[in-house]
């Protein structure tokens, strides 16, 4: 790293761009738009569209401050590239699935061509004191391309999943030669110390660095770079507040009136075999074998909007959901009540952060998490005079935060019922210590802190 000042503006890369006038943007996305608006900026990457074979052509846009600059992809190159090698082989290494990992020649050469794609455009649109923060697994080797076309910028990469164990990063072929080029960004973020260890342990012991006083390390050709653990957190106060109006809009109230006294079980999650939903199904199914009181008292909420539907596994996951949802429901269900509501669908901000209120427990159970949102967005929501319970799998980075949660391991189906009947019994001076708990923790680590820190990092 140079001692070169850093102070030009930001430019943000990442798969997808939020653009404006698209619809509410989720948490990352405003966060990103409030730091491009900081400092002024540009948002560079995919627009989302598919745009048969001929090359990529740039779109460019201005709203305020902020330019946005977005390329369509081929077919081809969004087949090999983001089906195939993002989400067909490192997104299950990452959460940990080797045994799902589709690793194919031709889609890493599609994932490499696409990133000398953004390279080559890129490089056309910065400025020398410009600071660049890539985003996500989809662009790993962004910044040694960039820096082989003679890009001396600041860039600084962050990590939105896990970062497994170097013994399971081996598994993938030629993880060397797409790993080693994280050390061509000045600063690398993951969300948990625990991604942190991992990431230093796999440079450490398989590609040669050598460690460096405070968290940098030095590759054998003489290249240092920083890492460090930056857990990402959401606008807590804002979504409160959205979740304190919430009370009076007509879907929220609908859905009270239809629990007629009930206890509601939230889960939110897109629908990926990582949020563990068929372990957190059982979990319920057994809840209810076990409690025969609670059956007539109780109602699980899974929403879960689909993603990926190109990857197998994914179409997997639902047929297996839609079977289990049946199962559960033809099992107990009684003419008046049905102990699963099951959605594939995906509803506003404003109506998520309602549901999350009126619901007494918050079931958050993913085998593994970067961070997962989700379990912080239900804290936030709560009302403070009669909060309800957060049960959190111990594998989402949220876990290491948010300690006053009832922690599980998701794959325990016995232990996920338990920590369900412990929640729904919970006295009202537990769950508020609880709550209040986790509050303090996500009043001082929002996503305002997050950007800054992992800006003032890079920036330093
Ligand atoms: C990745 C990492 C990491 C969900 N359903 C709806 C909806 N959502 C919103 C949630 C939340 C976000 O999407 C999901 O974030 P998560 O963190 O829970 O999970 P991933 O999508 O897997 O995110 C994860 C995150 O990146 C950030 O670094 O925490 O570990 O996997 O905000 O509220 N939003 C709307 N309708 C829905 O139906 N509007």
């Amino acid at each position: 790293m140079t001692a070169r000042k850093a102070g030009g503006r930001l430019v943000v890369v990442s798969n997808r761009v939020a653009l404006p006038r698209q619809g509410a943007p989720g948490g990352l996305a405003s966060a990103l738009h409030a730091a491009l608006d900081e400092h002024g900026g540009l948002w560079f990457g995919w627009s989302g569209k598919v745009a048969g074979e001929t090359a990529a052509e740039l779109h460019q846009q201005q709203e305020g401050k902020i330019d946005y600059a977005t390329i369509d992809l081929s077919r081809t190159d969004h087949d090999d590239f983001y089906t195939g090698f993002a989400n067909g082989a490192l997104w299950p290494l990452l959460h940990y699935r080797p045994d799902v990992v589709d690793y194919r020649r031709s889609h890493l050469a599609g994932y490499l061509r696409v990133n000398e794609m953004f390279a080559e455009k890129l490089q056309q649109l910065i400025k020398p004191d410009d600071v660049i923060w890539v985003h996500d697994y989809h662009l790993i080797p962004l910044a040694s391309m960039l820096r082989a076309r003679g890009v001396h910028n600041r860039i600084g990469f962050f990590l939105h999943t896990p970062l497994p164990a170097a013994g399971l990063l081996i598994a993938l072929p030629n993880h060397r030669e797409l790993l080693e080029t994280l050390a061509s960004y000045d600063l690398v973020g993951v969300h948990t110390r625990r991604d942190l260890r991992a990431l230093e342990d796999y440079f450490l012991h398989e590609a040669g660095a050598v460690m460096r006083l405070a968290g940098r390390m030095r590759m054998p050709n003489g290249r240092q770079f920083r890492a460090g653990a930056f857990p990402i957190s959401i606008d807590t106060r804002g979504i409160a507040d959205v979740a304190a109006k919430a009370a009076s809009i007509r879907e929220i109230t609908q859905l009270q009136h239809s629990l007629e006294g009930r206890a509601l079980i939230i889960g939110v999650d897109r629908l990926d075999y990582s949020k563990g939903l068929p372990q957190r199904f059982e979990g319920y199914a057994r809840l209810l074998e076990r409690h025969p009181e609670l059956h007539q008292q109780v109602t699980f909420l899974q929403i879960a909007p689909p993603s990926r539907g190109a990857v197998l596994e994914y179409r997997a996951i639902r047929h297996e959901l839609e079977r289990s949802a049946g199962h559960i429901n033809g099992k107990y269900a009684t003419p008046d009540w049905a102990p699963i509501r099951y959605i594939n669908k995906s509803f506003p901000h404003r109506l998520l952060a309602g549901y999350y209120r009126s619901a007494r427990v918050g079931l958050v159970t993913p085998l593994r998490d970067g961070m997962n949102l989700v379990a912080k967005e239900y804290v936030a929501c709560q009302d403070p005079a009669d909060p309800g319970v957060l049960v959190l799998s111990r594998f989402a980075g949220a876990a290491l935060e948010l300690e006053d949660a009832l922690l599980v391991n998701p794959a325990d189906t016995e232990e996920v019922a338990d920590a369900l009947a412990l929640a729904l019994k919970m006295p009202l001076a537990e769950r508020r210590r609880r709550w209040e708990a986790m509050m303090d923790v996500l009043r001082t680590n929002d996503i305002t802190l997050w950007r800054r820190n992992f800006l003032g990092t890079l920036r330093a």
